[in-house]
């Protein structure tokens, strides 16, 4: 008995501790700046009301609606955006990938009009490029799946949540990264809506 009263003690004591230490850390973790510096950032870019999301994930389609995989994009504290590809069933060989700038999907993904630009031109070879949406050609061996990641530079979720949402999209052949407006990369095979307009 005097062994568990012991225990019950200092479990009483270990408990006291630590509602003290909490105690003393509340003052000190007090966060002004993080709390102010949000607001008037959001309010700078001309955010849009709702919450910027830190990623998203969206399943990607072919034509027919047939499911190809999923891409996602996850927003760094750098500012630069990982963007992963799971990708089955796509046709091999080597086909430009982008973000455009409308997140509408409809056969044959004209919808998704242009690339996602902001002010910049189409592709790494040019003097005022890339698109934010703009991303390195991918190679899909002859099973259709292929897995990869991107660091892409610009592409914001302010960019992506804006009005006309943003769409997701594999083409038919290669981005050659330097043809205005959109690489001069052929049919548009996949869509993929990452943010619908609102
Ligand atoms: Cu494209
Ligand atoms: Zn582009």
């Amino acid at each position: 008995m005097t062994h568990v009263t012991e225990i019950c003690a200092i479990l009483a004591l270990a408990g006291t501790f630590s509602t003290a230490v909490q105690a003393q850390d509340a003052p000190a973790a007090e966060q002004p700046p993080a709390a102010e510096a949000p607001a008037p950032d959001a309010a700078a870019a001309g955010a849009p009301a709702v919450a910027l999301p830190q990623s998203m994930t969206s399943d990607i389609a072919d034509i027919d609606g047939k499911p190809l995989g999923k891409v996602a994009v996850a927003f760094t504290s750098s500012g630069m955006a990982i963007v992963d590809l799971a990708l089955t069933d796509v046709p091999p060989g080597v086909h430009a990938v982008h973000f455009h700038t409308v997140g509408l999907c409809e056969p044959p993904f004209e919808t998704a009009k242009g690339h996602l630009a902001g002010d910049m031109d189409h592709g790494v070879m040019s003097e005022n490029g890339p698109h934010p949406g703009d991303m390195p050609n991918i190679t899909v061996p002859e099973t259709g799946a292929l897995t990869l990641s991107y660091f892409v530079p610009g592409l914001t979720p302010e960019l992506m949540m804006d009005a006309d949402g943003t769409a997701f999209i594999i083409h038919a052949g290669a981005d050659d990264y330097q043809t205005q407006p959109s690489g001069d990369a052929g049919d548009r095979l996949a869509c993929a809506v990452m943010a619908a307009p609102y």
